[in-house]
């Protein structure tokens, strides 16, 4: 086949897949527009449910607009070069007007300065490093442009010490979290959209200066359940191409839920990794949940 996983490169220190690290000169003097719209994570903390939550605050609530097009074409990912039939990011961007949802999981300080001139808004969402790890594991063994994720207690070494594309989750966490106030950066947690997702959504209608009804938000939060997405051709990944993303290996929409690591970490990996945690987490107090 002619998939390939693409190598890792590091530009300021964070590895990323070779091809970004490629085009980096024109990700990185991207201007945005002041009405776009930042979405960053780091990879499996989210993303395409909260793509599909603000989409739908976006559009009052109605399920055929947002069923317009697959997530990452409504809402593009700046950094990616995909694969035929989705365009790359950037060429995409430049097709769309403003306001546009835009995608990243470049840590803080990699995040072209044109969105904190602009002042546009941003939304973070964060989740505990441990469902984050496996999700991302599961991720890595279907996505075949990834590096192979080779077995699971390499992985949690890797994902220790930000070896996997995109660079430290921790890193990435905090980079946001000590810079959400001065950039007007909305701070999710993944764990807080489980436990309750109305609380969500409508803080980020606030955050976004929608105001939609009380109806509206309750068909919004039914519409982007686990179950309602899984089976949404429009936002469960469906729409790239087998060869890439090889869903009978592991579906994108996967399990949806808080403490799978349970299902995963032996009690002595979960013990190694929040000794080590407490190192790399003493410098901030981000209220994660779930770890153990
Ligand atoms: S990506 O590739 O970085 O954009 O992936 P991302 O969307 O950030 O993360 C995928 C994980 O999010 C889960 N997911 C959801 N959970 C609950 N509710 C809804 N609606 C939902 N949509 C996606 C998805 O199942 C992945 O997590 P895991 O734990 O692997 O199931």
């Amino acid at each position: 086949s002619t998939i390939t996983r693409f190598p890792l490169i590091h530009i300021r220190g964070v590895p990323l897949m070779s091809y970004i690290a490629k085009n980096w000169d024109s990700i990185w003097a991207f201007r945005p527009d002041p009405s776009d719209v930042l979405i960053a994570t780091y990879p499996k903390a989210g993303t395409t449910w909260t793509q599909e939550i603000i989409d739908l605050l976006i559009h009052n609530g109605d399920a055929e607009a947002c069923k317009r097009a697959p997530t990452p074409v409504r809402s593009p990912f700046l950094e990616i070069y995909s694969p035929p039939p989705i365009p790359s990011g950037l060429d995409l961007l430049k097709k769309m007007d403003p306001p546009r949802l835009i995608k990243t999981h470049l840590p803080f300080q990699l995040v072209p300065p044109g969105f904190w001139e602009n002042k546009c808004k941003a939304i973070y969402v964060a989740r505990n490093a441990k469902d984050n790890l496996v999700s991302y594991y599961y991720f890595d063994l279907m996505n075949k442009t990834q590096p192979e994720p080779g077995p699971f207690d390499g992985y949690i070494h890797k994902f220790m010490r930000g070896e996997l594309s995109w660079g430290s989750w921790y890193d990435h966490v905090k980079g946001y979290w000590v810079e959400r106030e001065e950039k007007n950066i909305l701070y999710l947690f993944y764990e807080d959209m489980k436990e309750n997702p109305r609380r969500e959504v409508e803080r980020i209608m606030r955050y976004l200066d929608l105001s939609v009804s009380d109806e509206v938000i309750n068909r919004i939060v039914e519409l982007t359940s686990f179950k309602n997405m899984k089976e949404n051709p429009m936002a469960n990944y469906s729409c790239i191409p087998s060869p890439v993303f090889d869903q009978s290996i592991s579906p994108f929409m996967r399990k949806g839920e808080v403490g799978d690591w349970k299902n995963h970490f032996t009690p002595e990996q979960s013990k190694m990794f929040d000794e080590d945690y407490e190192k790399q987490m003493k410098d901030v107090n981000i209220p994660f949940r779930s770890l153990i």
